[in-house]
């Protein structure tokens, strides 16, 4: 499975994105532990030499058992692979995962199986190795499970299993990158019509950031369309889809001609859109032009150079407002970490749009300079010209990012009646994108498979 991937993934983006400049993508690996830098980055050739792009390195193929016994005092199954290694399987793990027709409802793949009936403390009567080398385990009340090896080895509980296990799931490698990044750019028919133009689309979209399309016709509808390839769009109050055009009495500084500093749409929802469709109907003579950050990179580069505005800004909730009417009236009030930090510490998100930041500041007083002084250093960092990517947008080319990690802008632009400078855009949510994806994956790789 993988290998098939490696095969295709490569050529097709290489092929669709005249190549993502090697020197300066660079790729982190997970974890990065709290609160101490993320390890050496490895360059976009490195990586390509041990990891295909749209999936880990789990190698269950062909799995088989050679041995199982019940380890009665750890209540632990311990499965010996064909190829040597060994895996360890919690009793009561076991039975709740029993893929029998009792325990799950196969047409929607779902546990029928109630906590109630789970029996949490259960040993085991018989374990054996059937001959079509399956592991089967008869429970104290004769219930019978038999489970597949291939899908027993994908749920290893090793932590090298499970980080491979995770990684194939969510794709959480990133490619940080900089001014030097080449955005890898598609053709918006390809990815309409063509699976694996579409997955090396996504999987550049989650790994780098952002994914150009040119050959999109320059009219309204095509964020739309390519919202329907993923599944659906987000609607939010500013609509299904929004117009990005100089209005009058706009009710976002993003609907004038004026200067869009560099900002993540719509921290003023708790749940800001994941995804970011932009589509160039019409642009301007004068001005306009676009321009890109990695927020985690920016983000990176502001723990290791002042680490104190670092902590700052993940820290301090700072409070986001946006009020108007559009698709119908809103009045949205929000509170956010700046910079989002998982568990482990590592940067998942950014919340920043200094036109939607309320003067409500919840701080107390001693609080409020350190603030600005670390929002300051951070706006310092991604303005610089060694993280900024800019480009021009020209109708009918469509640009999608990661609106949790990318922060873009635009330069104020002159519209004149003859050419008026027109975007449409929408959102979409990562759900549903990473959905999609994983789709797609599995019907590249069987289609693969059969050819
Ligand atoms: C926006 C935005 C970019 C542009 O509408 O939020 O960032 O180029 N627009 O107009
Ligand atoms: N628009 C482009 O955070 C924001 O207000 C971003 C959203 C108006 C839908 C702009
Ligand atoms: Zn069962
Ligand atoms: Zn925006």
């Amino acid at each position: 499975m993988l290998s098939t991937l490696a095969r295709f993934a490569w050529p097709i983006l290489q092929r669709c994105t005249s190549s993502v400049a090697c020197e300066t993508v660079t790729f982190c690996r997970r974890p990065q532990k709290f609160p101490h830098p993320p390890p050496a980055c490895q360059t976009f050739m490195q990586l390509r030499e041990q990891q295909t792009l749209g999936s880990a390195s789990l190698s269950v193929a062909n799995q088989s058992v050679r041995h199982a016994r019940a380890l009665d005092e750890e209540r632990l199954v311990e499965v010996e692979w064909e190829d040597g290694g060994q895996s360890l399987y919690p009793f009561t793990w076991l039975r709740d995962n029993c893929q029998c027709s009792l325990c799950t409802l196969q047409s929607a793949q779902a546990r029928k199986l109630l906590m109630s009936d789970l029996d949490i403390h259960t040993g085991i009567n018989i374990v054996k190795v059937t001959n079509d080398s399956k592991l089967s385990i008869v429970w104290p009340d004769q219930h019978t499970s038999v489970f597949d090896a291939e899908w027993l080895k994908k749920r290893s509980f090793s932590h090298e299993a499970r980080q491979a296990m995770q990684e194939e799931l969510f794709l959480n490698e990133r490619y940080y990158w900089d001014s030097k990044l080449r955005i890898p750019t598609a053709n918006y028919v390809d990815v309409l019509h063509d699976d694996k133009a579409a997955l090396a689309w996504l999987v550049a979209l989650r790994r780098v950031g952002i994914v150009y399309l040119k050959g999109a016709p320059a009219e309204q509808g095509h964020v739309a369309k390519l919202a329907e390839r993923i599944g659906y769009l987000r609607l939010t109050f500013y609509g299904h889809t929004w117009q990005v055009v100089d209005k009058y009495m706009a009710n976002n500084v993003a609907y004038t001609s004026g200067n869009l500093s560099l900002h993540t749409d719509y921290p003023a929802l708790h749940f800001a859109p994941g995804v970011q469709f932009l589509h160039c109907i019409g642009q301007a003579e004068e001005g306009g032009d676009s321009e890109v950050v990695d927020g985690f990179h920016a983000a990176e580069r502001l723990r290791a150079d002042d680490p104190e505005a670092f902590r700052t800004l993940a820290s301090l909730l700072v409070d986001f407002t946006d009020t108007g009417t559009d698709y119908c009236d809103f009045m949205l009030q929000s509170k956010k970490r700046i910079i989002d930090l998982n568990e482990q510490g590592q940067v998942v998100r950014i919340n920043y749009n200094n036109a939607t930041r309320d003067s409500v500041l919840d701080l107390p007083l001693h609080q409020v300079q350190p603030f600005y002084r670390a929002l300051k250093a951070f706006v310092d960092i991604m303005k610089r010209a060694e993280n900024v990517v800019t480009y021009k947008m020209e109708p009918g080319h469509m640009v999608t990012f990661d609106n949790w990690r990318l922060l873009h802008g635009r330069k104020s632009y002159i519209s004149r009646p003859d050419r008026v400078r027109h975007l449409e855009g929408a959102y979409l949510d990562w759900d549903e994108v990473m959905s999609r994806l994983r789709i797609l994956r599995n019907a590249v790789n069987t289609d693969d498979a059969t050819s």
